[in-house]
């Protein structure tokens, strides 16, 4: 596209979480790219430092780009029942959403739209509505839970009642609530941008554009896959430097994301199960949701005994890494991850078969498209994190499995070149944001 197409001026609200932010800026940077003039409603205070950090940096990176910053009146987590901070905060901007109404109304020149994020969608739209603003939604998950969002409360028949989240079959969470809500403003969005692509998840996106599943669903963009940005990067000395020293492919890379806390006690069985699958691996621990309460070190969490055990055998890790720098190095052969729709994408990119380990949300669909499309295993058997202990043991094997499967190397090593030729060409989204801009005139 080119500047034909009217110096738009788009404005992203992001919500809270890495998983989140982090779409939000690739996606912004390809706009860019594409001479629309951007403002970025940034939403304070941050969650986690994870995040302050690279919003500072992109902003520096981007000057061209309006910041709008954004204050919500910050809720009570007691009596909004609500643990996990980063849902909390997507119920405090919810709850706020009517004090965005000036700051979207001053933007100059004005907008031509703006993108919300998946979670905000319903206590955003009355406010574009009245503004005459077409909204469109970035929807940070994958197709297939595209589908469920776009039907539920009813369950498409493609997906299994028990690949639901607990919080979602639970009706008096106001997180089912949103989520209810949400999928019901669906059809008074323009449309829906999504980092998917049809290798990637060829029924689902095919069933989404039939238009059977839901009546009155916009329409649906899928731009990926997305890329990171140069800003993203991160010095990565030591472990690149290790994995540099591995024979190729035989590293499993280990990382259940930005806002997964696992337990001490299954810490500890996952580091055990390492050690007896008998291969080398990158591991990144983290035990607390928030990056600024991580106060224990590696010794106290894994104990003595482990961190002997696991001295000659990987790597471990208890900080922000490069994840993608990581999944580039020929070393890594093999990913369990709890399949963060993110973390699903740039696996498929760099052609690296997932153990996939989903630990809550929308993790469990996400790794059911993994293993349809035969790159990777999806544990159903383990539960949901919190509730079940997997046995060193079981890991063990289901590592050797994951690294042994030739079958599901060779099928990845398929959607990365697919991927990777997608990227190339820029021609996926490019011809994307085309009928996006034209869906855009219509309407
Ligand atoms: N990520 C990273 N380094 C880390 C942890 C996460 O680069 O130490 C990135 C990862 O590559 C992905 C995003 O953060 O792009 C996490 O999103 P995902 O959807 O995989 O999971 P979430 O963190 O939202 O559960
Ligand atoms: C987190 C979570 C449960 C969950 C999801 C999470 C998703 C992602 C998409 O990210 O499904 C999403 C759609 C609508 C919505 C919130 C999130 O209201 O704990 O299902």
């Amino acid at each position: 596209m080119s500047s034909s197409d009217g110096n738009l001026h788009v404005a992203l609200l992001p919500s809270s979480g890495m998983g989140h932010l982090l779409p939000y800026l690739r996606l912004a940077a390809s706009l860019i790219h594409h001479q629309w003039s951007l403002t970025l409603i940034t939403t304070h205070p941050f969650v986690s430092s994870a995040e302050s950090q690279l919003i500072s940096t992109f902003l520096s990176a981007f000057p061209q780009i309006t910041q709008k910053k954004f204050t919500p009146i910050p809720l009570d987590p007691v009596a909004a029942n609500i643990t996990d901070p980063f849902q909390l905060q997507w119920e405090t901007i919810r709850q706020s959403a009517h004090l965005l109404s000036p700051l979207i109304s001053s933007s100059s020149p004005p907008l031509s739209f703006i993108i919300t994020d998946v979670t905000l969608m319903s206590s955003v739209i009355s406010v574009t509505a009245k503004l005459c603003l077409p909204n469109y939604i970035l929807f940070t998950s994958s197709a297939r839970m595209l589908s469920l969002f776009s039907c539920f409360p009813s369950i498409p028949s493609s997906i299994p009642k028990e690949s639901l989240p607990p919080i979602l079959l639970d009706s008096n969470s106001s997180f089912a609530k949103n989520f209810s809500d949400n999928s019901g403003s669906l059809k008074h969005f323009n449309g829906v941008l999504i980092n998917s692509f049809e290798e990637l998840e060829k029924e689902p996106l095919e069933m989404l554009a039939s238009g059977n599943l839901t009546k009155g669903l916009p329409p649906v963009f899928p731009l990926g896959p997305f890329l990171p940005l140069e800003l993203e990067r991160i010095s990565l000395l030591a472990p690149l430097k290790w994995l540099e020293n591995q024979e190729e492919s035989s590293v499993v890379y280990v990382s259940f994301g930005s806002r997964t806390a696992i337990s001490k006690e299954q810490i500890r069985e996952l580091g055990n199960g390492l050690v007896l699958s008998g291969c080398k691996f990158l591991w990144v621990v983290k035990s607390k949701v928030v990056d600024k309460e991580e106060e224990e070190g590696l010794d106290e969490i894994l104990g003595h005994q482990l961190m002997k055990k696991i001295e000659n055998n990987g790597l471990v890790l208890k900080e922000w890494v490069d994840q993608w720098q990581i999944l580039s190095q020929k070393a890594v052969g093999g990913f369990i991850s709890h399949c963060g729709w993110n973390s699903v994408v740039e696996a498929a990119w760099h052609g690296i078969p997932v153990l996939g380990w989903p630990q809550q949300g929308d993790q469990m669909i996400n790794a059911e498209v993994i293993e349809a499309g035969g790159w990777g295993l999806c544990m159903k058997s383990w539960g949901w994190g919190s509730n079940h202990l997997v046995k060193g043991v079981e890991i063990g094997d289901k590592i050797k499995e994951l690294m042994g499967n030739q079958r599901m190397k060779m099928e990845c090593a398929r959607i990365s070149e697919v991927a990777k030729q997608r990227s190339k060409a820029g021609e996926g989204c490019e011809n994307m944001l085309k009928t996006l801009f034209q869906s855009l005139k219509k309407s």
